[in-house]
């Protein structure tokens, strides 16, 4: 229990009192006295909003995962860091392919594996052999970070870092603070040279080193590096910003909270549990079907804002094998995915790997333009746009429909509760609801329900419980002239920013 609860006072130091930095007056915490009655616990979980850094990048909604190195060479997916740097070859390397063709399917960031497990280096570190120096590329002056991060300069769309915290290359590996230092410094190297960071990715993945020896990560001292070098990153998954989904299969939660119990950031467990041992069965925590509902927060000794990411590969792997070039997700795939974890509440990471020449292949970039046809074919009209708004207890009616996420519907006094009633202008087939509550002011929405007017009756479209940045939900078309919406509970005045009704291709 003490033990518990020094890990939530610590927590809470790191990310909320600006032990590591943090500049801005955060509001991303709440410390929960004891005693304090339900009602005060969701009132306070309302006022909890994202940190700065947390909001931009939750306002991404696409990022992009490059896995390339030295198993794109071997055709594995484990490396155990005794490959030969030779074997990295690729004779056709263009970063700026890859951020181009991301950035035409809409991403808005990109993280590079630096450093996979194998622990070979896509950049020249001065602290091991076991990198892009000793590789035939450009006879070992090529350095693929910078590569990378000068494709997003140029492209301008943000830049971030995987560094494996496993190595099963580095003989320090096991030895505590000697391996610790030598991550430091490839932490330093990755955060000083490259320009500006946006996210730094540490994976749950810790197993042995070549010597058989486990390490204790100092997560600690890692997150104090970033938050002084790049005080604007997000530190994700293993991280105090960034909370992993729970899953690799892009699809996130039906109840996606962003707002959690601090209690429940154990980072022992998420290390050895999460993104590892693949077994291993949601138990409540990090893994739940629902981790900030009243019956988690209930007994929470803290609150935090801790959004999630929904990590997935376009293809089987997350390196680029040859023979998972027909096995790559479809266009209706990919769009099953947004609508599952953009459309929850989640930021997407989007694996393409680059192939063994250093390109993204046909097969990825032909589903990535099939799958941004069929998102711009669906949201290209809102079939709301000259609807007509009314709600007897609403403020600011039309700010829902302005197409600016910065203007919110907002209700009087302390109304937790309201129906607004959108007449279409004529008669309108939808099957697509979008809604996106203003996170700036947090998350507060615990359930709503979409009826249409069917000419005698209203009935029902679909229904959901959270909204949170976005929440996208489809339903067998529907044609009418006239749409409710209720919001049936939220944790104080909801704050509506977008309503937006589709059809679907
Ligand atoms: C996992 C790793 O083990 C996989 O290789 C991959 O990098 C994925 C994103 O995270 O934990």
């Amino acid at each position: 229990m003490f033990k518990k609860l020094f890990q939530v006072i610590l927590f809470l130091q790191i990310v909320v009192f600006g032990v590591y930095g943090q500049t801005s007056k955060s509001t991303n915490y709440a410390i929960i006295k004891p005693a304090t009655n339900l009602t005060a616990i969701v009132n306070t979980a309302a006022n909890v909003t994202p940190s700065a850094r947390q909001l931009r990048w939750q306002e991404l909604e696409l990022t992009a995962f490059f896995h390339i190195g030295m198993n794109t060479f071997t055709g594995r997916e484990w490396g155990d860091g005794k490959e030969d740097p030779k074997l990295f070859n690729p004779t056709a390397l263009d970063t700026r392919q890859w951020v181009r063709t991301v950035k035409a399917a809409g991403f808005k960031q990109v993280i590079i594996t630096a450093k996979h497990h194998d622990g070979f280096c896509l950049w020249p570190s001065k602290y091991t052999e076991h990198s892009v120096k000793n590789s035939p590329r450009k006879n070992g002056q090529g350095d693929v970070v910078k590569e990378v991060a000068d494709a997003c300069r140029e492209y301008k769309i943000g830049f971030g870092i995987y560094l494996s915290p496993w190595d099963r290359n580095s003989p320090l590996y096991g030895s505590g603070t000697a391996y610790n230092d030598y991550f430091v410094n490839q932490l330093t190297e990755l955060l000083t040279q490259y320009g500006r960071v946006d996210e730094v990715w540490f994976d749950g993945a810790n197993g042995e080193g070549s010597n058989g020896k486990k390490q204790v990560y100092d997560f600690d001292r890692w997150y104090k590096v970033i938050r002084k070098l790049q005080p604007s990153a997000v530190i994700a998954i293993m991280g105090p910003d960034v909370r992993w989904v729970g899953t690799e299969t892009g699809y996130g939660r039906e109840t996606e909270w962003s707002v959690v119990p601090a209690n429940n950031l154990d980072q022992l467990t998420i290390t050895a549990k999460s993104q590892h041992d693949i077994t291993f069965k949601p138990k409540g925590d990090m893994r739940g079907d629902d981790l900030g509902g009243r019956d988690k927060i209930k007994t929470a000794t803290g609150l935090i804002w801790y959004p999630a990411e929904a990590d997935v590969s376009i293809r089987p792997g997350w390196f680029f094998h040859a023979a998972e070039n027909d096995k790559v997700k479809s266009p209706e795939k990919l769009m099953d995915i947004y609508y599952n974890s953009v459309g929850k509440n989640c930021v997407l990471l989007l694996n393409i790997p680059p192939d063994k020449e250093g390109l993204l292949n046909a097969s990825d970039v032909n589903a990535l333009q099939g799958w941004k046809k069929l998102r711009d074919e669906t949201f290209k009209i809102n079939l709301l746009k000259d609807a007509s708004v009314e709600c007897n207890n609403g403020v600011n009616l039309k700010s829902i429909l302005d197409d600016d996420y910065n203007t919110w519907f907002t209700t009087h006094n302390k109304d937790t509760s309201a129906v607004i009633t959108l007449n279409l202008k004529g008669s309108k087939t939808f099957d697509v609801l979008l809604l996106q509550e203003n996170i700036a002011i947090g998350q507060r929405v615990e359930k709503f329900e979409l009826d249409y007017w069917d000419g005698n009756d209203w009935k029902k479209a679909t229904e959901g419980t959270t909204i949170g940045y976005k929440r996208l939900l489809r339903f067998s078309p529907v044609t009418a002239n006239k749409v409710r919406l209720t919001i049936e509970s939220s944790r104080l005045n909801p704050t509506i920013a977008t309503m937006g009704l589709y059809k679907q291709p």
